[in-house]
């Protein structure tokens, strides 16, 4: 029984995300995935929009995914991979070198992500749609309070 172990936020779930775990569940037999706790996504710089238990209920659901664990801090890579008995660790290339110690445990594995998605953009897009929608919201009150003057008695 061959295992392949990642990590991640894994806010938003989204196509780049399904893709990469579609790969990597092809690379061995179980897969298994560290999902950020909130606690450790502030370590990270990183505010997800789903809780902690939201992204691994999500990332659970998916079928190329045989297990999820809590991803609490850096150090406890090693551990995992003794425990999970993972002889591949993979992950996405812009950590590309970042996680190269672990070579000494199982092969380790960066690759290549999918373009033109990231949940950073999926934020950056609602939030421009929200702007928008208001922008449209505030003009439409205008020329509805416009009108109400032109016809009220002066
Ligand atoms: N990913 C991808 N293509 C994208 C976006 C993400 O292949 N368009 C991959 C990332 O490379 C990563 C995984 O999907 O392997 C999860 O991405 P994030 O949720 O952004 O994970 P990250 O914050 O990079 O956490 O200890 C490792 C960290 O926890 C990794």
């Amino acid at each position: 029984m061959k295992t392949i172990i990642t990590y991640g936020t894994f806010d938003l779930f989204h196509i780049g995300h399904v893709r990469l775990l579609k790969r990597l569940s092809e690379m061995a037999d179980k897969l298994v995935v560290g999902i950020s706790s909130d606690e450790f996504n502030e370590i990270k710089g990183k505010s997800s929009f789903f809780s902690y238990k939201e992204r691994a209920e999500i990332v659970a659901s998916c079928k190329y995914v045989d297990e999820v664990f809590s991803e609490d801090n850096w150090e406890q890579k090693k551990d995992d991979i003794l425990k999970y008995e993972a002889s591949i660790f993979a992950i996405g290339d812009d950590w590309q070198g970042e996680f190269d110690y672990l070579n000494e445990l199982c092969e380790v594995i960066y690759l290549e992500r999918t373009k033109d998605i990231s949940t950073t953009d999926i934020k950056k897009s609602l939030s421009k749609l929200n702007k928008d929608k208001l922008e449209e919201i505030e003009s439409s009150m205008h020329e509805i309070i416009n009108v109400v003057k032109s016809i009220s008695p002066q």
